[in-house]
């Protein structure tokens, strides 16, 4: 669904249609996804994935971590929008992420959420962060998000999810580096703020993308 050309794939958790549009035209010729969060649908509405779908394929963020009935009813909204991916958190348990898998049924990736990259993660989710990557392997998701903030987790959970996609957040603003991500071994990074508070977006996103071409 995703290309593998640049590896990147930018967050773009602006709160303005207009804007998300601009910037998702400036850096669709660079990167292979565009995420999109809950700051830009919740300011806006889910049309919005169609919209940015026309420049790269949309990977919905909404971190979907609810009992199994709910989980499905979320998957099965998003899967009337053309969405190619969708985040889902591991930690609320096997039978909430399988009824993502099953909805999902192989026309959207489900990508699992392990460590996660901010500080507050060290607090509890970290030391779960192999185990939900076994999970998502176990439920058959795509992929699991890894943090690029903390390389050493990224190998770490290579090492449990054999060929599945890792996706990592991290990179600039919460000081992770995309080449060390990917030397670590994710298959693409994630970038939110250092693209899209910059000037040039494109060129920010070019930039980026280059310097993943040197760690490979
Ligand atoms: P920047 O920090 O601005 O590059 O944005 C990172 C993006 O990745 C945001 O949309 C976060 O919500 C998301 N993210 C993380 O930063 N850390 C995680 O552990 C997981 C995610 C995510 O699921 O994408």
């Amino acid at each position: 669904m995703m290309p593998k050309n640049s590896r990147l794939i930018v967050a773009l958790d602006v709160t303005e249609r207009d804007l998300a549009i601009k910037i998702a035209k400036k850096v669709a010729d660079t990167v292979d996804a565009i995420k999109v969060n809950y700051p830009l649908v919740l300011a806006t509405d889910l049309s919005i994935v169609d919209d940015l779908s026309d420049f790269a394929p949309v990977i919905c963020d909404f971190k979907v971590a609810d009992i199994p009935s709910t989980n499905s009813l979320i998957v099965k909204t998003v899967l009337k929008h053309k969405a190619s991916g969708i985040i889902v958190h591991g930690i609320v348990g096997k039978d909430s992420v399988e009824a993502c898998v099953s909805t999902a049924s192989g026309k959207l990736e489900v990508f699992v959420l392990t460590e996660m990259s901010h500080p507050g993660a060290l607090e509890y989710l970290a030391a779960f962060g192999e185990t939900l990557a076994r999970l998502a392997v176990d439920v058959g998701a795509d992929g699991v998000v890894a943090p690029a903030t903390r390389p050493e987790s990224v190998s770490a959970i290579r090492k449990v999810v054999g060929s599945l996609k890792i996706i990592s957040p991290g990179v600039g603003a919460q000081g992770g580096s995309a080449s060390a991500a990917i030397k670590a071994g994710a298959d693409y990074v994630i970038v939110g703020r250092q693209i899209y508070n910059s000037n040039e977006p494109d060129k920010e996103a070019k930039k980026i993308a280059d310097e993943i071409k040197t760690a490979l």
